[in-house]
């Protein structure tokens, strides 16, 4: 099937399973992102497992998934001024799949986004770099919109899925003023969004301690390891006795 073919294939798939019937429409849509958030789970799970196989190193430290919600689906459409159809959901909300992979460094972000750029049957659509470019907020996190292609019974149709990678640290904050926000529906008194302007720094501080703290441990590692590898061969060792020594 040619690449134009697939880009057009989610309107057919939707029309054919759905029947101009909205309802089974939006259950063949959510049925398309679940498979999607599926097929790219798996693949974050083998990078993860490789990782450790190859490095004894876990990038991620854990990954969530979600649907958005058909209350928020709307709300973003009106807030782009669209008409709140099916298509148009497909064609303006690149987020309805989402999943949110948690790193402990910041190091670990950008080699989990090159690794994910790798996979040659992604595409990826954009990027945003929050970390090089924080948002107003004090928002930290590094965006992927990719598309993944979904293999069904008689037809390929790629799905996007928008990719959040962040520290634990920046997690922190984000799903914290995430919820003050929520409270008061965007118009947050001036010294709250300073303040949360200020935790962002700290967090940002802790973020940059911690890695360098890990590569100063790493780096302590391997100088021992060396010593000992230099240290000269002493007496052969003893065959163990089985007992325990005091
Ligand atoms: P929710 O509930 O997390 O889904 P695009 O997706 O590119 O068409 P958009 O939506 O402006 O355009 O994308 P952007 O700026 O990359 O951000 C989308 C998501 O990033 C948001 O989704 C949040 O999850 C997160 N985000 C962005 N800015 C902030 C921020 O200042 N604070 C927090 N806590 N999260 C932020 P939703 O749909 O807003 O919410």
């Amino acid at each position: 099937m040619g690449e134009r073919n697939r880009e057009t294939e989610m309107e057919n798939i939707l029309k054919q399973y759905s029947e101009e019937n909205q309802v089974d429409s939006w259950k063949t849509l959510i049925f398309l992102y679940n498979a999607a958030l599926k097929e790219v789970g798996t693949k974050l799970d083998i990078l993860n497992d490789e990782f450790q196989h190859v490095h004894k190193y876990n990038p991620i430290e854990h990954i969530k998934t979600r649907i958005k919600t058909p209350e928020s689906i709307v709300k973003k459409l009106r807030k782009q001024g669209h008409d709140t159809t099916i298509d148009n959901m497909v064609k303006y909300v690149n987020d309805i799949a989402g999943i949110r992979i948690i790193c402990s460094f910041t190091s670990d972000i950008y080699s989990m986004a090159e690794m994910i750029g790798k996979q040659s049957d992604l595409k990826v659509l954009s990027i945003k770099d929050y970390i090089k470019n924080p948002k107003e907020s004090g928002y930290k996190s590094y965006h992927m919109i990719i598309s993944v292609p979904i293999f069904l019974s008689d037809s390929v149709v790629d799905t996007k899925v928008e990719i959040q990678i962040r520290t634990i640290a920046m997690d922190f904050w984000a799903s914290l003023e995430h919820k003050i926000y929520y409270k008061f529906e965007g118009n947050a008194p001036d010294y709250i969004s300073q303040d949360l302007r200020e935790c962002a720094k700290m967090v940002s501080q802790l973020d940059e301690r911690m890695l360098k703290l890990n590569e100063a441990i790493l780096k302590c590692l391997e100088e021992q390891q060396e010593a000992r590898a230099e240290e000269p061969k002493g007496a052969p060792e003893q065959a163990d006795s089985g007992q325990i020594s005091e």
